[in-house]
């Protein structure tokens, strides 16, 4: 039986009072829309965003990041509505957020902390909570204060968990530590996370010979990425109208109407200005990206902005070295909007509309995934001599044998490969009889 205080505490949400700059070409709209995607990352991190700020430079203030009077005026808000954190919606160096928290006589975090603090809130295998703590300490190292022994945020306040926004991290992890041990702990994870990485990609080899082709479900949070997965397969993920619910990868195999077995894997959604160091904390789990045949990009066609965020979707990608394997674009929620749907699917050629929830259009996008997919693969025509078995067997493994036909001097065998496969077999190919 939880006693009544603490139910108050887990029941306390933490007000919040944004901040968001204009600068360039950003327009009072993409502040606002941007302001409202972070109020749904403090919302999924347990505080609730009640005011914001806003306000338009060309350049951030080296102190403040918005100018004086500006943060003048948050304060005042601030005292207002009674909150006693500020989040900026851009990054804040910290030296900025120290002025800040100075001036503002309360806690000033940026967006990066948010969604840091939503992915130590949902990690759950081991890999996962190695990969945000990594994330978290090599975020909160330059931030250390005092004599390099307290942390910036641990002073005060409780919420949900006992903690507040932007301090959380995944484990039993101490972090009232000193910089050198925080640097150990580093090193450490590194390592950690390198033995894990080389543990998967033994796998990964082993799945590679068994010749199923790979296809990685990525896009936006909250698109409906494991809403697809288990629409499609009996994957059974974790669905949730919260974002970054799905931290780890999960890979099921998936039967196309061509009757090619592929394999198919949902994995972490991507987000505007998703922090650097957590996509390179995330590089192994999304190595299986990287090595996908072809990336299914699911796009919530009922988002403000579904053009925006696959861009950013694309952009982590880049990043990620991932921007080269073929893209299948799904609009998904079509159930939601079909009109839009429809108009995404018009001007994008080669796309696919569905609704993941309800499974109408899945039927597309599978019958689109087997096109693309039989696309990325030629067929060759092999002459391989009786004594030669392990060729053979070779060309069951890394391609789809089409036809294979017993003449004199070997088995004439059809197949469907892919570059690399057509490379190995080279030494046996023939001209089509
Ligand atoms: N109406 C409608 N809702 C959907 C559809 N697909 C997914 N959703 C909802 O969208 C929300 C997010 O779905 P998820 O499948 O968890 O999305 P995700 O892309 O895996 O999200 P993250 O793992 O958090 O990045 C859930 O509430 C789903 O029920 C759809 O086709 N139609
Ligand atoms: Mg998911």
């Amino acid at each position: 039986m939880a006693t009544p205080t603490q139910l108050i505490e887990r029941t306390f949400r933490e007000k919040i009072v944004m901040v968001g700059v204009g600068m360039g070409a950003q327009t009072t709209d993409d502040v606002d829309l941007s302001l409202d995607e972070l109020a749904s990352l403090i919302d999924t991190a347990g505080a609730d965003a009640v005011a914001r700020v806003v306000q338009r430079r060309d350049a951030p203030d080296p102190a403040y990041y918005v100018g004086k009077g500006k943060a003048e005026e948050l304060r005042e808000v601030s005292l207002e509505v009674d909150s006693d954190t500020v989040v900026f919606d851009n990054e804040l160096t910290p030296a900025q957020q120290r002025n800040l928290e100075k001036l503002l006589g309360r806690t000033a975090i940026d967006r990066t902390a948010v969604i840091l603090d939503i992915f130590a809130q949902n990690a759950s295998s081991q890999e996962g909570k190695a990969q945000v703590e990594l994330a978290l300490l090599r975020y909160r190292l330059p931030r250390l204060r005092g004599k390099g022994t307290q942390l910036s945020q641990q002073a005060g306040g409780m919420s949900a968990g006992g903690a507040r926004i932007g301090s959380r991290g995944p484990g039993e992890t101490q972090l009232e530590v000193d910089r050198r041990r925080i640097q150990r702990r580093i090193t450490r994870l590194e390592g950690d996370l390198k033995e894990i990485a080389k543990h998967r990609r033994t796998q990964a080899k082993g799945r590679t010979r068994s010749r199923f082709q790979h296809v990685a479900i990525v896009g936006y949070t909250n698109a409906g990425k494991s809403t697809l997965l288990n629409q499609l397969t009996d994957a059974g993920v974790l669905v949730e109208d919260r974002l970054f619910a799905t931290l780890d990868a999960t890979t099921r195999r998936l039967d196309l109407p061509g009757g090619e077995r592929v394999l198919c894997t949902d994995t972490v959604g991507f987000i505007k200005k998703l922090p650097h160091g957590l996509v390179e904390a995330f590089k192994s789990t999304l190595e299986v990206v990287n090595e996908a045949d072809l990336l299914v990009h699911v796009v919530d066609a009922s988002a403000a902005e579904p053009l925006e965020q696959m861009a950013a979707v694309r952009e982590v990608l880049g990043e990620i070295g991932a921007e080269r394997i073929p893209e299948l674009l799904a609009f998904n929620k079509s159930d939601r909007v079909p009109a839009a749907a429809k108009q995404l699917v018009a001007r994008n050629p080669g796309s696919v509309a569905l609704s993941a929830l309800t499974g109408a259009g899945a039927d597309d996008l599978l019958a689109a995934m087997g096109d693309r997919l039989r696309a990325l693969t030629d067929v060759v025509e092999l002459l391989v001599p009786y004594d030669r078995g392990d060729l053979l067997a070779a060309v069951h493994r890394e391609g789809e044998v089409l036809s294979e036909g017993h003449e004199p001097d070997g088995v004439r065998v059809r197949a469907r490969l892919d570059a690399a496969g057509r490379s190995h077999f080279a030494a046996v190919a023939v001209a089509p009889a």
